[in-house]
């Protein structure tokens, strides 16, 4: 697992360079953007139960297949593994957002998770869209928090849907 730092001092380390000035300047704006980090993360864990809820409402209102008899949510079995799963995302973007780094996304989460869901059928398309509602209500929740620049809320979400690579909403 890394994060913003540690990658940073690895790639000086591995050349034996000092910290020059794009270091720095790499340094300085982690810094400046930790507050929001940290606050968005503890946003996100106040209100994990409430944003998966949320998130799965909406996606199973716009998706409404998914809980129909034969689709990927039905049966309380699969409906709940559905939100399990995005417990998961939502879980493991707060510690990428602390991070600044999605490395731990790469490690803890989507290593062969485009494998596993091909071979169980769940489908693509939809866990995105789950995840792209869960940034956006956190997106909110900060702007409404006081936030100013909610950009970075963008990064790990955006990832794992780059990753899980589907754009057939
Ligand atoms: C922390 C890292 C991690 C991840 C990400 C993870 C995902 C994960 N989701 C699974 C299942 C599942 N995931 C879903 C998800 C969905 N169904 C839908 O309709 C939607 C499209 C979607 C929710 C957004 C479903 C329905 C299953 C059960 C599939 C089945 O067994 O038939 C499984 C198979 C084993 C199990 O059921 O527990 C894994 C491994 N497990 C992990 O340890």
């Amino acid at each position: 697992m890394r994060d913003a730092i540690t990658n940073l001092i690895r790639n000086y380390d591995v050349t034996g360079r000092y910290l020059d000035r794009n270091a720095i300047d790499s340094l300085k704006s982690y810094f400046e953007s930790g507050t929001a980090r940290v606050a968005v993360a503890s946003m996100i864990t106040a209100n994990a139960a409430t944003i998966v809820k949320q998130a799965g409402a909406q996606l199973f209102e716009e998706v409404q297949e998914l809980i129909r008899p034969g689709g990927y949510a039905y049966t309380t079995r699969r409906y709940s593994a559905c939100l399990r799963d995005m417990d998961y995302y939502l879980r493991y973007a707060s510690y990428a957002l602390v991070a600044a780094d999605n490395n731990v996304l790469d490690e803890r989460v989507l290593q062969g998770l485009k494998e596993t869901y091909s071979s169980l059928g769940v489908p693509g398309g939809p866990t995105v869209l789950g995840i792209q509602i869960m940034k956006d209500i956190v997106k909110d929740m900060a702007a409404e928090a006081g936030i100013e620049n909610t950009d970075l809320v963008d990064e790990p979400f955006d990832h794992m849907t780059r990753e899980l690579g589907e754009t057939d909403l």
